[in-house]
């Protein structure tokens, strides 16, 4: 077992050796780039990473320029996850047959993918990972849309989010169904590890990657990544927005272990309504005419509601 990196504060975690390099194409204020560089800079194990097509991996890999200084591989939209469990496979093949030159290096295989390669497109290609039992960890930067291609709703896409698929209007609030809880989904396969993330919270953040990468088999982490374009908010603001983000419990930070025992890792102690959150960012601006002022309401019960399974789950111990 490789020695788990210690980080002593913020400044030499930000500052330790980049595997992601600063420059990319990403607009300003993304947020991809910022949980990219806190998953890479949690180890110092050697690293098989991949991109699945999305901003990420087009924003950072145009040739022949590269912002990765790690083995990285691009593969297609929908099986980056694939890609790296089947560099696990030879890897582990490799190693029972005696043939690595060196066997302890323990390296760590990660896939990155955005919400639709990973809730839609790549869907049944990370199942069947997390069912095989490969040891990676997929990472899914979760804005919430198709954000490469112009904006389209993904099964990540919250209710009454206006995109360019279902845009508010005369006649629609936007975005009717409620966002898949892939989490959840993601548990129910039986993985040793599953977590929801987020940038400003990176404490919290590099404890779960750490204990991802610890741990034998698959890690779902769903990392929360404001988006600048798509949100529709200032690039200055990505940080406050993810601070909304967590404090107002629409995107709560929790862990769940083996499957079932679940453990909620941040409760904030003042706890922001779901208005601010949404007054924040343009796709929810319609939201507050009065036609549709229901649905702010709304919103609030259902993360109200949210909360409270996550803490009778957390209190069964079940
Ligand atoms: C099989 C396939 N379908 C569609 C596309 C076109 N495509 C490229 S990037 C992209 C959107 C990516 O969205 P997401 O995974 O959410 O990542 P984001 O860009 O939002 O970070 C799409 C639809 C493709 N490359 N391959
Ligand atoms: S469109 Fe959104 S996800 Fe894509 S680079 Fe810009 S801010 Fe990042």
């Amino acid at each position: 077992m490789s020695e788990m990196k210690k980080i002593k504060n913020l400044k030499e975690f930000s500052t330790s050796a980049d595997r992601f390099e600063g420059a990319n194409l990403l607009c300003p204020g993304c947020a991809h780039s910022i949980i990219v560089r806190e998953v890479l800079n949690a180890t110092n194990d050697d690293l098989v990473l991949s991109a699945s097509t999305g901003c990420l991996e087009v924003c950072t890999a145009v040739y022949p320029y590269t912002s990765w200084d790690a083995s990285w591989i691009h593969i297609g939209f929908e099986n980056g996850s694939t890609a790296v469990a089947g560099a696990e496979a030879m890897y582990k093949a490799l190693k029972t047959k005696g043939r690595l030159k060196q066997p302890d290096r323990n390296p760590k295989f990660v896939s990155f993918a955005g919400d639709g390669a990973s809730y839609d497109i790549g869907f049944q290609w990370i199942s069947g990972c997390m069912e095989r039992g490969h040891n990676i960890m997929h990472v899914v930067l979760d804005n919430e849309v198709y954000a490469n291609t112009g904006g389209q709703r993904s099964s990540s896409t919250p209710i009454g989010g206006s995109n360019t698929t279902t845009p508010a209007g005369r006649v629609s609030y936007g975005e009717k169904q409620n966002k898949k809880d892939m989490v959840a989904i993601m548990a129910a396969h039986g993985i040793p590890y599953s977590a929801q993330v987020a940038p400003n919270k990176w404490k919290d953040m590099v404890k779960k990657i750490q204990h991802g990468f610890a741990v034998d088999g698959p890690v779902f982490i769903n990392a929360v990544s404001p988006c600048t374009t798509e949100w529709k908010f200032d690039p200055k603001d990505t940080m406050m927005l993810t601070d909304l983000s967590t404090d107002s419990l629409v995107f709560p930070l929790y862990e769940i272990i083996d499957g079932h025992e679940l453990n909620i890792t941040y409760r904030p102690k003042n706890v922001v309504p779901v208005e601010e959150y949404l007054a924040a960012q343009g796709r929810f601006k319609h939201l507050f005419k009065d036609e549709y002022k229901y649905l702010i309401k709304e919103w609030q019960e259902r993360v109200d509601a949210n909360w409270a399974y996550l803490n009778r789950r957390e209190e069964a111990r079940v």
